[in-house]
């Protein structure tokens, strides 16, 4: 594979519907998509940074800064995934960038080998469960609204956002409503541990796991509320590597992980936190960043690994999008199929694209030296 160049492209994609968590509120993506050209092909990265440095410090038009300036001049003509990842290394940081290059080199290099990014990391299910993320609300019958209409759909789990002030009244709310449901929340690090009685108070819930609730440096007072808890603690924003998931596990602060392949660099060092997690008998599930199907077919592949054992956020196009990049992923029994062709196992609808595209760069490999 002689790696000639990455390209940059930056899409807007409208979402169906506005979603709000404890850091703000989305009623678009601006999308920063990675093609790497080769020799042999293309291959399609999805960079999961946001807009804005909201939900982690990263943001688009920085981490095209960084795959510019600092990531690109690293690679070479003959880069796979794996060299790319240790020369990358010396750069601290700006993990959702790394992330987003090396998905593209590991599609371009699985469709040259003709293997799905499934067989490639180990995947053991045809199709995994799905579940959606459901955004804070104007009212609680709005929210029910929406929950009873994702139920419907046949999402095999809810997961609810909530920030001081919308907690309790709206997991009661969704509770009574569906007694059944696998029920979730997250709190994107909206809590101290000052809050820890009144989190207590979401026990009686029977819910599957509360997620971040407390700063992502904070893994002591994570370790703190887990032993305050009933429900349990799951880690997002502060698992950012292997190793730090193995040092939450081991403190008492996560009993359960999610894992997104940007938040801790990409695929390889996300299948490295699965792993590290089944070894301590942790189970996994696939977060989201309201990915696009590009983004969305690499996750799902990863969300069939042996250890993701929670349906994860990884619902489908029409939650998110009206008319996604690639062709549509469908809920099928509360489902999503695992990709089977080479690589990603899905190509961008050029057409689509064009229409969405604000600005594209080039930026060839090999001339740094
Ligand atoms: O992709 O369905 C999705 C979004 C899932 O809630 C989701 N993501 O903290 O887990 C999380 C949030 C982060 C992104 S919010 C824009
Ligand atoms: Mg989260």
């Amino acid at each position: 594979m002689t790696l000639e160049g990455l390209e940059l492209r930056w899409i807007d994609i409208p979402l169906v519907s506005p979603f709000r968590t404890s850091f703000g509120t989305e009623t678009e993506r601006r999308v920063l998509l990675v093609r790497a050209v080769t020799g042999d092909g293309d291959g399609w990265g999805e960079c999961v940074a946001m807009a804005e440095p909201v939900y982690s410090p990263e943001y688009v038009d920085g981490a095209a800064q960084v795959i510019r300036d600092f990531l690109v001049p690293k690679l070479t003509p003959d880069a796979d995934p794996w060299a790319a990842e240790r020369a990358f290394r010396p750069v601290h940081g700006h993990p959702m960038a790394k992330a987003a290059v090396e998905a593209a080199l590991l599609d371009a290099w699985l469709r040259a080998r003709n293997t799905s990014f499934g067989e490639f990391l180990g995947a053991v299910r045809p199709a995994v469960p799905s579940g959606v993320s459901v955004g804070i609300m104007d009212s609680v019958p709005r929210l029910l609204e929406a929950v009873d209409g994702y139920v419907a759909e046949g999402y095999a789990r809810i997961k609810l956002k909530i920030e001081p002030g919308w907690d309790l009244a709206p997991v009661r709310a969704v509770r009574e409503r569906h007694p059944d449901v696998m029920l979730q929340v997250d709190a994107n690090t909206a809590y101290t541990l000052a809050d820890a009685r009144h989190l207590a108070k979401l026990d009686p819930f029977d819910l599957l796991l509360i997620e971040q609730p407390l700063p992502e440096d904070d893994i002591a007072g994570h370790a703190v509320l887990a032993t305050r808890l009933a429900t349990p603690v799951c880690l997002d924003e502060s698992i950012t590597s292997a190793a730090i998931a193995a040092d939450a596990i081991v403190r008492g602060a996560t009993s359960i992980v999610n894992i997104k392949p940007g938040r801790v660099g990409g695929f390889l060092e996300a299948r490295r936190v699965h792993d590290v997690c089944a070894a301590h008998g942790v189970p996994v599930w696939c977060g989201g960043m309201l990915e696009t199907g590009i983004g969305r077919a690499a996750n799902v592949a990863l969300a069939a690994l042996p250890n993701f054992t929670l349906p994860g956020d990884t619902s489908a196009s029409s939650r998110y999008y009206a008319t996604d990049v690639t062709e549509p992923f469908v809920l099928e029994d509360g489902c999503l199929r695992v990709p089977t062709g080479p690589g990603i196992g899905v190509v961008p609808d050029q057409g689509v694209l064009r229409e969405l595209t604000v600005r594209t760069e080039f930026l060839p490999v090999g001339i740094h030296g």
